[in-house]
């Protein structure tokens, strides 16, 4: 039992059950870096299986209904029934996330690349995501951009800028009304001496530009070191322009490791701001989605620990006594006010979630109920033959 009012603890439960974490469907599929990629027994091999372990993720969390797809990588012959499949098993098909970074032609940028020709092939490729969209009822775009320049004087960094926004241009005119533009910005690389959309402002001044339903989606490992990631999403959220996030975690660059592992206090603090702009919920249209590769630890069992680790977070952050935050911040109490933030991120929210989960008619430990349930094994030996599914395939 968690020792929290009642009336506190039923807040957390309302908000914590109304909580929705999106997957993506490659980090089931083997990654690693341009080392090596060390293969996994039972990998998905084809995107319907990809989408059976996403529904094993929600089984095990009940929070985690949605499934991030990327095109090429999950390209199928019929849309719908990759969609009806996800609805068999449970969940829907989420972001569709546009791969204009992995061609040939595409050296010198996809969208902002000087050949109008390229430029134009990159265009026809994201409108296609949108029809990937109307067939799987997907809500979100996600465009991130491998674009940019390795030397000083490779290109014109405001023509880049123009061709840029013109894309994003067509591609809001083709959207439905029940449909947005998530633009994705990335500090560098694979572009290592400018990028065109690498940062939040850069991001958010093409937005504002492109239209109403143009967000800008927060990736967390995106950022120099030291980026204070919450003031961003503070102002962005302010603004009316926060679409997203692509959580994981990072130590160097762009590591994409579980959420929550290298600094669970930094997500705390996003999801305080969150919290704070009462922007947890599905009417504030923010899409918590995971953007992680798991090169080294099991795929299953580690989506559901960075689910948990979002959770964890949240419930922390949905502990901050907001009346008393507010008295320290107009008293000018500084100590105090930190001491409010503090309070919340040493609870220990463990309890309250294990109960939340027993109410939800789930096992209180997912990580551990997964391992019990034999369904490793199963799909080690299910899965055989065929091609590994994989990070760029
Ligand atoms: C780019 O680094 C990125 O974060 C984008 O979201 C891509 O679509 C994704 O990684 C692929 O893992
Ligand atoms: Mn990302």
């Amino acid at each position: 039992m968690t020792d929290l009012a009642p009336d506190t603890s039923a807040r957390l439960a309302r908000a914590l059950r109304a909580q929705r974490i999106e997957t993506p469907s490659w980090a089931f599929g083997n990654s690693g870096t341009r080392f090596k990629v060390f293969a996994q027994p039972g990998v998905p091999r084809t995107p319907f299986e990809k989408i059976d372990d996403a529904a094993t993720v929600h089984e095990f969390t009940g929070v985690a209904g949605r499934v991030a797809v990327h095109i090429p990588w999950d390209r199928v012959d019929d849309y719908p029934a990759l969609a009806r499949h996800a609805t068999d098993r449970g969940i829907a098909i989420g972001t569709v996330n546009a791969n204009v970074f992995q061609d040939d032609d595409y050296k010198l940028g996809s969208v902002a690349n000087p050949d109008p020709g390229i430029r134009r092939k990159a265009i026809e490729h994201l409108l296609a995501c949108v029809d990937v969209m109307d067939a799987t009822a997907s809500g979100d775009l996600k465009l991130w951009f491998a674009d940019g320049t390795n030397y000083p004087g490779q290109d014109h960094l405001r023509d880049r800028q123009e061709r840029l926004a013109e894309a994003l241009r067509q591609v809001h005119h083709r959207l439905g009304d029940h449909q947005r533009l998530l633009l994705e910005y990335k500090l560098f690389e694979p572009a290592f001496y400018s990028t065109d959309v690498p940062d939040w402002g850069t991001a958010h001044l093409h937005c504002v530009a492109t239209g109403p339903r143009a967000k800008v989606v927060i990736d967390t490992g995106h950022h120099a070191p030291g980026t204070n990631i919450e003031f961003i999403v503070a102002v962005l959220l302010r603004a009316g322009r926060l679409g997203g996030f692509d959580f994981n975690s990072r130590f160097y660059a762009d590591d994409d490791l579980m959420v929550g592992a290298a600094d669970p206090f930094q997500l705390f603090r996003i999801m305080h701001e969150i919290a704070l702009g009462d922007a947890l919920g599905p009417a504030a249209g923010i899409t918590f989605m995971l953007d992680q590769c798991h090169n080294i630890e099991p795929k299953i069992p580690a989506v559901i620990r960075s689910v948990m680790n979002v959770q964890e977070a949240t419930a922390k952050a949905l502990l901050v006594d907001a009346a008393a935050l507010e008295t320290a911040q107009r008293a000018g109490d500084v100590l105090a006010a930190n001491a409010v933030l503090m309070d919340a991120y040493a609870t220990d929210v463990r309890p309250l979630l294990a109960e939340l989960r027993e109410g939800l008619g789930l096992d209180p430990d997912p990580v551990g109920a997964y391992h019990r349930s034999g369904h490793a094994e199963r799909i080690r030996d299910e899965r055989v033959g065929g091609t590994a599914a994989g990070w760029g395939a």
